[in-house]
């Protein structure tokens, strides 16, 4: 790419933008600051080290393209690679199945901050922060039913495995200097007609304030509902309206994945009733398409009204950005780049709205003076500032990391 035309590309847009009322500079001093949090779990279709069985628990993965990551040296290697071709700041989001068990089986109801020493190194060495999740899916006491199970011995055991997992977030967290969010999503639902709701609803409940009764400093619980899952199509016991109630009541962080509701419903327009009950939120940012939810992330509509709530609300502090998607049909490497790219240049370009403009039209009743201008906005040279963003970054401009991406395939994953 040829740097004195990004340049000049930038500097005509910085005029633009001044016109509009709008410091640039300041915009990308704030987008440098913003933290994607990087699921690991694109690298190798959800699969994990703790054991080679199915993936289960209502969620699924086509394709096989060639090239996942088999171990954890593997998996490394392709975040920092994803990562070296994505401007700004990530986080990684590790799930259970991810520890460092040293090719021993460690029951979830095992687990300890030590089989994740490893990965704490490589965060502190790699400058990468790291996010947790509890595992409730692939293993064979999944069932339709893990912290909702009326069964007491299967309930606990997850109850455990959930306690767990937070002492190693919290660990995580203190080594780290920052929180460690701690998502906690089960896939605990029904495929046909369920006639007891309500006893399985109580039961989760109850896991939760059993898992939650131990206060933590460095790590930050956040639950996550889902609308359905494969196989348990009728029923959700952690539906949406039982986390924000949860949520709301405990004060919880509520994460909102957007391939996690109705096809038309406005993930976007929930931050700012959200916002106004619950602490924090947390995002997996997805693509649904029909009956999956997790495509790779774009810039859609969908994405760029979520990152412009988040900015429109001014609650960049309160609003924690993650990723959750899998797509085995493409290089996955790329997935996570164009995923999280996607992301940024959505925030990019909620950053560089003529707010104050638009807000006065609001105010003053100018709805063609509103709409014309949020038109106009969608066509100004954000684009050129992504450019120098990435510059800045020293990471590939535009469509360039397309050619890394197959190199790395070249010399890499295509030996796997
Ligand atoms: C599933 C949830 C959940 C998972 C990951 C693997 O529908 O979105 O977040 O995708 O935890
Ligand atoms: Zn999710």
């Amino acid at each position: 790419m040829n740097e004195a035309r990004i340049k000049q590309a930038y500097d005509i847009a910085v005029e633009r933008y001044a016109e509009l009322g709008i410091d640039v500079e300041k915009v990308l001093e704030k987008l440098q600051k913003v933290e994607i949090s990087m699921h690991c779990w694109q690298a190798d279709d959800v699969n994990g080290f703790e054991s080679s069985g199915d993936l289960t628990g209502g969620i699924q993965t086509t394709g096989n393209y060639p090239g996942k990551a088999r171990n954890i040296e593997e998996l490394r290697a392709d975040i920092l690679k994803a990562s070296s071709l994505i401007p700004g700041r990530q986080r990684l989001n590790l799930h259970e199945i991810y520890g460092d068990f040293g090719g021993k089986f460690v029951d979830r109801d095992e687990v300890e901050p030590k089989h994740f020493e490893s990965w704490m190194q490589w965060g502190a060495e790699n400058g990468m922060k790291l996010d947790f999740n509890t595992t409730s899916f692939s293993h064979p006491k999944s069932g339709d039913l893990s912290l909702s199970n009326p069964d007491k011995a299967i309930r606990d055991f997850w109850i455990e495995h959930s306690k767990r997992c937070r002492a190693i977030a919290e660990e995580m967290g203190r080594r780290q200097g920052d929180p460690c969010i701690m998502n906690l999503w089960v896939h605990d639902g029904s495929k046909d007609i369920t006639v007891n709701r309500m006893k399985y609803r109580e039961l989760l409940k109850d896991s939760l304030d059993q898992i939650f009764a131990q206060k933590y400093d460095n790590m930050k619980d956040c639950i996550e509902s889902k609308v359905f899952g494969i196989g348990l199509e009728s029923y959700t016991v952690g539906s949406n309206d039982f986390y924000i109630g949860y949520g709301a009541k405990n004060n919880k962080i509520v994460t909102l994945d957007t391939g996690h509701f109705h096809p038309t419903e406005s993930v976007a327009d929930k931050l700012s009733s959200l916002l106004l009950y619950v602490p924090e939120v947390m995002l997996h940012v997805s693509r649904p398409v029909r009956w999956d939810s997790d495509h790779v992330t774009i810039m859609n509509d969908e994405t760029l009204d979520l990152m412009q709530e988040i900015v429109r609300c001014d609650a960049l502090d309160r609003v924690h950005i993650g990723l959750d998607y899998f797509d085995a049909s493409i290089n996955r490497l790329g997935a996570y780049i164009i995923g999280t790219r996607a992301t940024q240049k959505c925030l990019l370009r909620a950053m560089l709205e003529p707010l104050a403009q638009l807000r006065e039209y609001e105010a003053n009743g100018q709805g063609f003076e509103r709409l014309a201008l949020l038109e106009e906005a969608k066509a100004l040279p954000w684009n050129a500032v992504w450019d120098m963003f990435c510059l800045r970054n020293n990471v590939p401009v535009g469509e360039a990391f397309i050619a890394d991406v197959q190199q790395y395939e070249k010399d890499v994953t295509s030996k796997r």
